[in-house]
């Protein structure tokens, strides 16, 4: 999910040199380092991860940035560029969830998960930038975990291994922050490299590069911002989670990635008619993204559209996250030219993402404007997006 606060970010990842600069300028010393990770795209693939199934993702240019210096002591002192602009500063000796609220429980419940672990934390400056927009289903959260994460792995010797990052974040997300997610945007946000896109098994955590060059194709991914928001903290998505695992139960499994297509029909008459569309959805995803990593990997990008646009269809009518502006981006997308479309991220707002001839970016930005004013819809903010790096030490 995506960590909430006002603010318009820049496109692009944040020049680390600038980032360290702002940093020297509120705490009057130089950084140790600056860090940044990405936020993501999910290319298909949705609420897959917390039933032990599979993602597709892969990071955009979108980051966030930490500056990090080590200090004596137990204080920090935490800045971001998001809202009051006030340095917010904590004793992490009596560090505990009340104490870690707004943006900085995400940094700070990262360096809780990491102490409970063990890894020996003191005092620290810290200055947060980030251009990945916030409550926009694009990872903003993830992108700021993961910046961290990688920032107090390095400085503090603690020698964790991208996997188990992965876990740190989730855990800072699930315990601290309160979001009962899975491990898709830490990810896509720890693991991506340009190019890419990551086939992973969220049961193993065995992931696989999988090639996407859109431009060779003469495509290009735009991203439709609803400007609808949403936080994954209530609500809808802990409510589809329990609706999954009572699934599971009632089927007698461990989690859904159990059940086949071929289960579906005694499925049926087994659970009662909503929880099993929702057990629907997260069967046949787990073979739309499986059939999508193959249809790639045979025929390329411009192939896999109609397994896209079925996703959004499976979201929109059995697990009933999409929404009236999601829905409309997507129909706007397609009868213009888009090979597919559909909703990305957690559902309930956010985007959607459209697979496009690249010639026909005018055409479908214009046309799917249009359709918003129509509608009376807040105007949409629409980017493109490709393969963009992972989480690493930029300075
Ligand atoms: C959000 C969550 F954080 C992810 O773990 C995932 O469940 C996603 O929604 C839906 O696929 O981004």
């Amino acid at each position: 999910p995506d960590a909430r606060a006002p603010h318009a970010p820049d496109p692009g990842t944040p020049r680390p040199e600038d980032v360290a600069a702002r940093f020297t300028a509120a705490f009057g010393h130089a950084p140790d380092g600056v860090w940044t990770a990405p936020g993501r795209v999910n290319l298909i693939g949705e609420h897959t991860d917390y039933n032990e199934g599979f993602v597709l993702p892969f990071a955009i240019d979108r980051s966030a940035a930490v500056a990090v210096k080590l200090r004596e002591g137990t204080t920090a002192r935490l800045l971001s560029s998001y809202g009051d602009q006030v340095v917010a500063t904590v004793d992490l000796a009596t560090l505990s969830h009340s104490t870690m609220g707004g943006w900085t429980a995400y940094p700070l419940g990262v360096v809780w998960v990491l102490r409970q672990m063990g890894v020996a934390i003191g005092g620290f400056d810290l200055f947060l930038h980030s251009t990945v927009p916030t409550g926009a289903g694009l990872s903003s959260s993830a992108a700021i975990e993961c910046a961290v994460a990688s920032a107090f792995n390095e400085l503090c010797g603690a020698g964790l291994s991208a996997s188990q990052l992965v876990l740190v974040g989730q855990r800072a997300e699930n315990e601290v922050v309160g979001a009962p997610t899975g491990i898709l945007d830490q990810s896509a946000s720890l693991l991506s490299t340009d190019g890419h896109a990551i086939f992973l098994d969220c049961r193993s955590q065995e992931s696989k590069l999988v090639p996407l060059d859109l431009a060779a194709a003469g495509l290009l991914i735009l991203v439709v911002d609803t400007k609808v928001s949403h936080a994954h903290a209530t609500g809808g998505y802990a409510a589809r989670r329990a609706s999954c695992e009572l699934g599971a139960e009632v089927l007698g499994v461990h989690a859904l990635r159990d059940v086949a297509e071929a289960d579906l029909p005694e499925a049926a008459g087994l659970l009662d008619a909503e929880t099993f569309r929702r057990v629907r959805h997260i069967v046949t995803e787990d073979q739309r993204v499986l059939d999508t990593v193959a249809v790639l990997a045979d025929a390329g990008p411009s192939a896999i559209g109609a397994l896209l646009t079925a996703s959004h269809a499976s979201m929109r009518d059995d697990f009933e996250i999409s929404c009236a502006e999601l829905d409309l981006a997507v129909d706007t997308a397609l009868a213009n030219g888009a090979l597919g479309a559909r909703m990305t991220g957690g559902g309930f707002g956010g985007s959607a993402i459209a697979l496009i001839p690249a010639a026909g970016e005018a055409m479908v930005r214009a046309a799917v404007v249009r359709a918003f004013a129509e509608a009376g819809f807040t105007a949409p903010e629409i980017f493109a997006v490709s393969p963009a790096p992972g989480a690493r030490r930029a300075l």
